[in-house]
């Protein structure tokens, strides 16, 4: 009998039954029976832990009071807690090293043996040598045939092992053994939170209609948009994007890349093109302001804002396909980096025993976004953006000046709404010295988002933080505190009273590269999140689980490797004004939208939250536009849209409220059943009249004003999908089309100075 590594109460069982469980406590977790590949005969493996459930009596090595203690000598069974860091860089731990008495020859002949590569034995070998004591993998590597029967699927195994054994830190072993160790804790239904109680925590709140404050006046203590504004757009020509797109659009019902989907059907740009359109204007501001302040040429081509997205096997190949197809949509050779994320060993129960695909691949899952901090380090890009900011030039780049760094911007995939509140919120980041901020939207309470809260500790103050906890862990935490009412409104404003997460952050380059420069690499902490066939049992899982991680996450390393000097905090905006995602199907925004739901985040509310976000821009820069009501809202295939106007105002025309209110001048008016998208950074509208469909394109180096222009026509009409009809996927996840009836279309390209009257005609000046 081998001798169990962990801290609990294991017993190993040959050829039997569990004779007796002491009264009062439980049988925990899995159970597996299989046939020894040698010496015949059957062997029952029984991995249990006797585990007291509540206060009184304790029972057995190392439990008590329902909380697991590890016993001397045990390293790696504690609870997931808050604090716990991270242990994933490491590779030994208890279970791990417990392989010395089991041997590959045990369970693979030697003929097997040799058709495997040299990588592939190693990896193997590691695998077999973890599991000596649990035998949880048997069925991934006992049993093979002789050699010569399905000798591929032995070969592609080994490999996929070595694969999975080169892409995690610290190896396959040692994501088993932090598996083991979650699901278990997981299974006992503990609480990470158990040390901590949630308070609303202090952020900056910003509101696009607030001129309260005059400029300048930071001093007072408070800011206004317009500032945070102005002070982002100082600092804009400094930063890095990076853009977390790993994810499947599985809950969207769409099989395609997220990053590929039309934002809006008036200009029919994808989310990847409105992302980069943003950022492109932003360099070109960044290189104005720097022309203006009488920078060198030198230094004004060194702005080149780079662009990191970080993929998945599930979308990388269509990313760079996009990518390709439309010249990386205006970005320079090398200028947007793709790293990719590598997916993990998904797991069948509670023993973290893999799940198959068949029987010579291994089911793999998507580990998370938290992926993005290591995978910047991993890739050299945080060490290649930090490098740039040294003064003493030992870059290898012949003393040319380079791209500095001083913020990283991080955004999630199908949120155009977001391009609004990157400015302000790094305005605040700069003028508040914040290391790490986030972009928040009042949450509704249940809402499928994050909720930023401030976690104070019970007995250790140094180990409080400010952090995002995860929807799914809110109510229970809620409920386990305070007034015990879990997730739930505030009666005065109806939303919850916790910031809700858009996990949209700016992260400070030289903190951010210091921690990601300690132990652990930008690992951030896992957690698993198994769904039980019995809530009760908790032992059997309703489909294979995995370990999964956070971005959102990384305060933690913040606070580990900088203590209480990491300054953490959020921006608050209205939420018309920065979120709006496309994350749910249409069958599952119309359900939420018949319980009453207010945010169906469907491809189609998405959509129609654009439109009504440039209704209210164009109503503060004084144009005679109506802004679409919740009551005026129109059901098309189950979710409320806005019938009108339709207006895309692109990056390339206007970002900042200044430039709009500069951009668009006096005199104009825009019907309810129009649709309108401007683009081009020179041009200037006043007296427009509009009633029906207009679209202006202008390219760089065209000043264009357009006065007094009169537009009627027949303008679009939504179409909806009707019931039963066959349709594309991207159709269907939005439920209409847009019929294109009459519009009149401006296009000017060539550089120069123009005039546009009242009928259309465009004339040189
Ligand atoms: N993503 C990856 O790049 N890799 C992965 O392995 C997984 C995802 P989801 P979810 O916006 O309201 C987040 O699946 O579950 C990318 C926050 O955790 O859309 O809705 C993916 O491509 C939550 O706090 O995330 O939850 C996409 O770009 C809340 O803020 C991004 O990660 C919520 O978003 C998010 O993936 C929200």
């Amino acid at each position: 009998m081998r001798t169990p590594s962990s801290s609990l109460v294991v017993l190993v069982v040959f050829g039997g039954d569990i004779v007796a469980l002491a009264r009062g406590f439980s049988l925990l977790p899995p159970r597996q029976t299989v046939a020894h590949p040698r010496g015949g005969g059957r062997r029952a493996v029984l991995d249990f832990a006797i585990i007291a459930r509540g206060g009184g009596g304790g029972g057995g090595g190392g439990v008590g009071g329902g909380r697991l203690v590890p016993t001397p000598g045990s390293s790696s069974m504690t609870m997931s807690s808050v604090e716990e860091g991270v242990t994933m860089t490491t590779s030994s731990s208890s279970s791990s090293s417990s392989s010395s008495s089991s041997s590959p020859s045990d369970f693979i002949s030697a003929s097997n043996w040799d058709l495997l590569s040299d990588r592939g034995r190693a990896a193997l070998s590691r695998l077999i040598g973890h599991d000596a004591t649990y035998q949880s993998q048997v069925h991934v590597y006992g049993n093979w045939p002789e050699r010569g029967t399905e000798d591929e699927g032995k070969m592609s195994l080994a490999e996929q092992i070595a694969d999975l054994d080169e892409s995690y830190p610290g190896g396959l072993p040692a994501y088993l053994t932090k598996a083991k160790r979650l699901l278990l804790e997981s299974s006992l239904g503990s609480n990470p939170f158990e040390d901590y109680e949630a308070y609303v925590p202090d952020g900056e709140s910003l509101s696009y209609y607030d001129t309260s404050i005059d400029d300048g006046d930071y001093d007072a203590g408070r800011m206004t948009f317009a500032m945070a504004e102005e002070i982002g757009l100082r600092g804009i020509g400094n930063t890095a994007f990076v853009l977390v797109a790993g994810g499947l659009g599985e809950r969207l019902g769409y099989s395609g890349i997220k990053l590929g989907l039309e934002t809006n059907l008036l200009t029919n740009k994808c989310y990847l093109e409105v992302y980069c359109k943003y950022i492109l204007a932003m360099q070109r501001m960044a290189r104005e302001r720097l022309r203006a302040d009488g920078g060198s040429d030198e230094a004004i081509m060194a702005v080149k804002i780079p662009l990191a997205i970080m993929t998945s096997d599930d979308t990388d190949p269509l990313t760079r396909k996009l990518l390709r197809d439309n010249d990386n949509f205006g970005f320079e050779d090398g200028q947007i980096t793709i790293v990719k994320q590598d997916k993990v060993a998904a797991l069948i129960n509670v023993d973290a025993s893999l799940s198959m695909k068949d029987r010579w691949k291994i089911e793999t899952k998507p580990h998370g976004h938290g992926d993005v901090h290591h995978l910047l380090y991993k890739s050299g890009l945080i060490e290649k953006w930090s490098r740039e900011n040294d003064d003493d030039d030992d870059d290898d780049d012949g003393g040319k000046e380079g791209h500095k760094v001083n913020h990283v911007i991080f955004l999630q995939d199908t949120n155009a709404l977001v391009i609004n509140s990157i400015l302000p919120t790094l305005g605040v980041s700069i003028a508040k010295g914040f290391h790490m901020n986030s972009i928040c939207i009042p949450r509704l309470a249940g809402e499928a988002a994050g909720a930023i809260a401030r976690l104070e500790h019970k007995t250790d103050p140094e180990k409080s933080l400010v952090i995002n906890v995860e929807y799914n862990q809110l109510d229970p935490l809620l409920s386990s505190q305070g007034d015990r009412k879990g997730d739930v409104p505030d009666p005065k404003t109806g939303y919850s009273p916790f910031p809700g997460n858009a996990n949209n952050i700016v992260i400070e380059m030289d903190a951010y590269a210091k921690t990601l420069g300690g132990e652990d690499q930008g690992v951030v902490v896992e957690f698993v999140n198994p769904k039980y066939k019995d809530d009760r049992a908790r032992t059997e899982f309703k489909k294979p689980t995995r370990l999964e991680c956070m971005m959102q996450d990384i305060p933690k390393l913040f606070q580990k490797e900088m203590g209480s000097e990491a300054r953490i905090g959020f921006t608050m905006f209205d939420r018309w004004f920065t979120f709006s995602p496309a994350k749910n199907s249409l069958a599952a925004g119309v359900e939420d939208v018949k319980k009453g739901g207010k945010a169906p985040g469907t491809m189609s509310s998405a959509e129609s939250d654009k439109y009504i976000q440039n209704q209210r821009k164009l109503k503060y820069a004084g144009v005679d536009i109506h802004i679409t009501t919740e009551d005026e809202l129109v059901s098309v295939a189950g979710i409320p849209v806005t019938p009108g106007p339709r207006v895309i105002l692109c990056p390339g025309f206007a970002i900042t409220q200044r430039e709009i209110m500069d951009k668009i001048d006096e005199g104009n008016r825009i019907s309810k059943r129009s649709s309108l998208v401007l683009e081009g950074e020179g041009l200037r509208v006043k007296n427009l009249d509009l009633d029906g469909a207009l679209v202006i394109r202008t390219g760089h180096d065209c000043d264009v004003t357009v006065d007094g222009l009169v537009v009627r026509n027949k303008g679009y009409e939504i179409v909806e999908v009707g019931e039963g009809e066959d349709v594309p996927e991207e159709v269907a996840i939005r439920g209409y089309t847009m019929k294109k009836h009459e519009v009149m279309e401006i296009i000017i390209n060539e550089p120069g100075k123009y005039h546009i009257g009242p009928d259309g005609e465009i004339k040189r000046v």
